[in-house]
């Protein structure tokens, strides 16, 4: 393998961290644009759980979780200093990021994807995330990133998210008085790695020649 293999989907919120952070170590990796609905047998027989982001670093490596791409691409480079040095940083920073998966994007998929044996109005699941929202925008106030006077690797994992929950209501979120949180999201959506990431890329079909990333801002 010249590269490692990137499996990707554009709009996933979790792929989009994972090219942010291979984006910003300046890693080249094949990119496989994949259809949710129709996942090739290649990524299948690679990783059964059928999820993307996935990693194939090498015949013997393979990653399978978008913040362990995350940090296996700022290990080998962190030129922008995402990674914390301070081990309980991280500590903290991961658990923050276990919640956000956990807890956050299941409110956000039931206020997203109404489900009619749902019992709960979607509203309801749209205020529990307004918490975190709240508690972002609180720590926005007297910083630029999250947990730092920089943008960092949290920052990058985390708007996918944000985004993804603006998305549903854009006009409801941005009547919302989130001064910090707001001008934090809408810096990052309108960053120009951002819109890098975000290229469009042909679906993966492997009798046509590899795309390799080429994110550059
Ligand atoms: N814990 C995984 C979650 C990844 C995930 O759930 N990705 C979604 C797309 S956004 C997926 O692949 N879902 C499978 C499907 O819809 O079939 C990670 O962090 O990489």
């Amino acid at each position: 393998m010249n590269h490692p293999i990137l499996y990707t989907f554009r709009r996933c919120p979790y792929a989009m961290r994972a090219r942010l952070a291979i984006q910003a170590s300046g890693i080249i990796v094949e990119i496989r644009e994949v259809k949710l609905q129709n996942k090739p047998i290649e990524l299948l027989h690679l990783s059964p759980k059928g999820t993307v982001p996935v990693l194939q670093v090498s015949n013997e490596h393979l990653i399978e979780e978008s913040i362990d791409i995350m940090e296996w691409a700022l290990e080998i480079n962190d030129p922008f200093n995402w990674l914390p040095r301070d081990f309980h940083i991280k500590n903290q920073m991961n658990c923050f990021l276990k919640k956000l998966d956990k807890e956050f994007k299941v409110n956000l998929d039931k206020y997203k994807y109404t489900n009619k044996f749902e019992r709960q109005n979607p509203i309801h699941y749209r205020d529990k995330n307004l918490i975190v929202l709240t508690e972002l925008n609180h720590k926005l106030e007297t910083s630029k990133g999250i947990n730092s006077e920089h943008l960092s690797y949290i920052d990058y994992a985390t708007f996918p998210f944000i985004r993804q929950f603006r998305n549903v209501d854009p006009i409801w979120f941005d009547s919302m008085k989130l001064p910090f949180l707001k001008i934090w999201l809408y810096d990052l959506m309108n960053s120009d790695e951002f819109s890098s990431v975000m290229e469009k890329f042909d679906l993966w079909d492997p009798m046509k020649k590899p795309i390799y990333s080429n994110f550059s801002f």
